[in-house]
C-alpha cells in the first residue's frame, strides 16, 4: 500500500516537473526579452511623437498600438516561478520576492494599454498623446523598479 502511494506520488510528481518542464528558464527569459522588445520597437516612435520630437503619424500610431495591444500580456506572464535565472537576465530578484506588487504594476500597466487602445480609435491626437505619455510613465516606473541596469547570469 504504501509503496502504491509512493509510486502514484512519483507518478504525480513526474507530471507536474513535465508541466514545468515544456518551458526551459532559458527560453522562457528569450520569450519575455523578446516580447519586450517588440514592444519598445513599437512604442518608441509613440514616445517621440507624444514628446514632440517626431512628426505625429496616425497610420504608425493606430498601427503600433495594435502590435503593444496584442504583445503587451505576454511578457507578464513569463516571469514563473524557477525562471528567475537560467540565462543572462536584467529582472531583478523582486519580481520574485515581491509578486503581489509586480502584479499590481502589471495590471495597471495592462489597464494603461487597453486605455491607449481605445484613446486611439477615438483619434483626438492630444488625448492619444496624453495616454501614450501615462503608458510610457507606467513601462518606465515598472523597470525603474525592476529592472537592473546590468545583466546578471
Ligand atoms: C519604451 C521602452 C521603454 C519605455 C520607456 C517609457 O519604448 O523600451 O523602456 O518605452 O522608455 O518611458
Amino acid at each position: 500500500m504504501k509503496f502504491k502511494h509512493l509510486a502514484i506520488s512519483a507518478v504525480a510528481l513526474g507530471v507536474a516537473s513535465a508541466v514545468f518542464a515544456q518551458v526551459k528558464p532559458e527560453d522562457e527569459i528569450r520569450y519575455r526579452q523578446s516580447v519586450m522588445n517588440v514592444v519598445g520597437r513599437a512604442f518608441g516612435p509613440m514616445i517621440g511623437m507624444a514628446q514632440g520630437k517626431l512628426p505625429y503619424n496616425k497610420e504608425v500610431v493606430a498601427k503600433n498600438t495594435q502590435v503593444i495591444e496584442t504583445l503587451s500580456g505576454l511578457h507578464w506572464n513569463a516571469f514563473g516561478p524557477g525562471t528567475e535565472k537560467g540565462a543572462p537576465t536584467k529582472a531583478d530578484l523582486k519580481i520574485w520576492s515581491e509578486p503581489a506588487k509586480f502584479k499590481e504594476s502589471a495590471e495597471k500597466s495592462q489597464q494603461l494599454t487597453a486605455k491607449l487602445a481605445q484613446t486611439v480609435k477615438g483619434g483626438d491626437e492630444k488625448a492619444i498623446k496624453a495616454a501614450i505619455g501615462d503608458l510610457g510613465k507606467a513601462c518606465k516606473g515598472c523597470h525603474d523598479d525592476y529592472r537592473l541596469k546590468e545583466a546578471r547570469s
